[in-house]
């Protein structure tokens, strides 16, 4: 049995990824750079500068903006951002997730955030579901952001599981990526078109219970 599990936020416990994709748009569109919701596949899970550079890239604008500019641009993402989730409750929570939580907690598996956001404890908290998590992995702590494992590995290793007997759950393709670097059981939440159709994955997060994850484990 796996004795940990280890959680993206933004997409997964709750809705911030949409909040994510309009602060983006928003900045796009401010700077003459149209992106869609198949571009934003590839922003999820990314970190906020990293997203950044794709976004000038994708506007052919990488080369003219300087690096006070590009800590301006990812500021004003942010202060965006921040703004939208300030209303945040735990009436937000996606369904099933709080089920899930409480699950792993009275089976004694371990759990874990692994979310690039910077923005992870403070949304934790205004769901209440902070006591939950025996540990939050600081993005800027590790090295690379998703796709690399690193996170994953990090948020193993706080709970003190091997990496082989943790299950990541994912809806960015960088993170289902990360995972499967990791060493680790991905569980995507999404589509196979968006995350593939080699990884169990279910549509939306009222399919998650522990007794899906065993079987997911159980294989
Ligand atoms: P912030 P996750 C990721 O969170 C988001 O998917 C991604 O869109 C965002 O750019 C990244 O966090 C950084 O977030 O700007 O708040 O630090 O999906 O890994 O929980
Ligand atoms: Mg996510």
């Amino acid at each position: 049995m796996f004795k940990g599990v280890l959680f993206d936020l933004d997409g997964v416990i709750t809705d911030t990824a949409e909040y994510h994709f309009l602060a983006w748009k928003k900045l796009a569109d401010d700077l003459g750079i149209s992106i869609d919701r198949e571009f934003n596949e590839k922003l999820k899970g990314v970190s906020r500068e990293d997203s950044l550079t794709l976004i000038l890239e994708h506007g052919n604008k990488a080369g003219e903006i300087s690096a006070e500019k590009f800590a301006e641009l990812a500021k004003v993402k942010n202060d965006n951002y921040v703004e939208m989730i300030q209303a945040i409750s735990p009436k937000d929570i996606y369904p099933g997730i709080l089920e899930l939580l409480e699950e792993l907690k009275a089976a004694d598996i371990k759990i874990a955030l692994a979310s690039a956001s910077k923005n992870g404890p403070l949304l934790l908290d205004k769901m209440e579901i902070s006591h939950f998590f025996d540990a939050i992995v600081d993005p800027g702590s590790v090295a690379a952001g998703k796709p690399a494992p690193d996170i994953f590995v990090a948020a193993a290793e706080a709970v003190n599981v091997s990496i082989k007997e943790a299950v990541g759950i994912e809806d960015s393709q960088a993170g289902i990526t990360a995972i499967k670097a990791s060493g680790s059981l991905p569980v995507g939440v999404g589509s196979p078109k968006d995350l593939g159709d080699d990884i169990a994955i279910v549509p939306d997060t009222s399919k998650l219970s522990l007794a899906y994850l065993e079987t997911v484990w159980n294989g």
